[in-house]
């Protein structure tokens, strides 16, 4: 019987009392790690924080991710300028279904977030050729920007970035710091201008660059080359930290003449957990990476 199947029973799961140890793999998850070839990218993962998935689907399925993408981005000014890119987009074509199913993603999510991970964001980028000399530097961080310092022992998230075209330095591929997520912070102000210590990271279009929710990287390389660098960016989180008792049914309607506590306590005032994703929240974003650090 497979999990899917067990967990769909009335049976009383086997209660669990220790805690695993981060890459304290259980037989059956390393069976899996191995079975699908993943015992480099894990490693990787737990030496410096990064590391790569490789020919994990077919030709044809980074063909289909990419055209969607550019199609989604044209009608959906969902990162600001039309055609940058796009959010939300689980829902908006099936494609995006098969990629968070990816079982290699689905691996890797369990081994740095364990069981019951959720997906945090679905979001693509498109990044033309740079139309102004400059480095890009500045932008420096950790993906767990909502978890305050020092981290967690436990990796708090994990994002996938599906390269839809190859990643190089004149690609403008991600920037990482490798072995940063051994600092358990967030960067410092003058880490982040600097970007110090950051390499590119580099590989064929198709496959797969992740790195845990604390790891430094930045986004901001320009692309010195023709064409656009398509990617994917999936993030998945723990399942920790939801709320028991679920209270986005209470709308504006309920809220209104209520305190601006309120607000805060049903989550209305950071930017997480919306319809509308990460992008749409102007000044929200930073309050809650703020708000986290206190
Ligand atoms: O666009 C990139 O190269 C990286 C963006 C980023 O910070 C992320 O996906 O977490
Ligand atoms: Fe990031």
């Amino acid at each position: 019987m497979s999990e899917a199947e067990a967990i769909t029973t009335t049976e009383r799961p086997e209660r669990v009392f220790d805690t695993r140890l981060p890459f304290e793999l259980s037989d059956e998850l390393a069976k899996r790690v191995s079975d699908l070839g993943l015992e480099e990218a894990v490693q990787s993962a737990n030496d410096h924080g990064y590391g790569y998935l490789h020919d994990i689907v077919p030709p044809e399925f980074v063909e289909r991710l990419r055209a969607t993408v550019i199609r989604i981005a044209q009608s959906d000014p969902g990162m600001g300028r039309p055609s940058a890119g796009s959010n939300m987009l689980l829902a908006k074509d099936p494609v995006f279904e098969e990629a968070v199913l990816n079982p290699s993603l689905l691996t890797m999510a369990e081994v740095l977030c364990g069981k019951g991970a959720l997906i945090s964001q679905v979001a693509a980028s498109i990044k033309p050729k740079a139309d102004q000399p400059g480095d890009g530097k500045g932008g420096l961080h950790a993906d767990q920007n909502w978890t305050p310092a020092p981290f967690p022992v436990h990796n708090q998230l994990v994002t996938f970035c599906w390269a839809c075209d190859e990643y190089s330095e004149a690609a403008g591929s991600t920037r990482v710091v490798p072995d940063s997520h051994l600092e358990r912070r967030h960067p410092n102000a003058e880490e982040t201008a600097s970007e110090a210590g950051a390499i590119h990271t580099e590989c064929p279009a198709g496959s797969v660059v992740f790195w845990d929710g604390s790891t430094w990287h930045s986004g901001g390389a320009p692309r010195t080359i023709d064409g656009e660098r398509v990617v994917v960016h999936i993030t998945y989180s723990r399942l920790a930290l939801r709320p028991v008792e679920c209270y986005d049914f209470l709308d504006e309607d309920w809220l209104e003449g209520k305190p601006y506590e309120m607000r805060v306590l049903l989550g209305r005032e950071d930017f997480l957990n919306t319809p509308e994703g990460g992008f749409a929240h102007g000044v929200k974003l930073s309050r809650t990476m703020d708000w986290a650090k206190t």
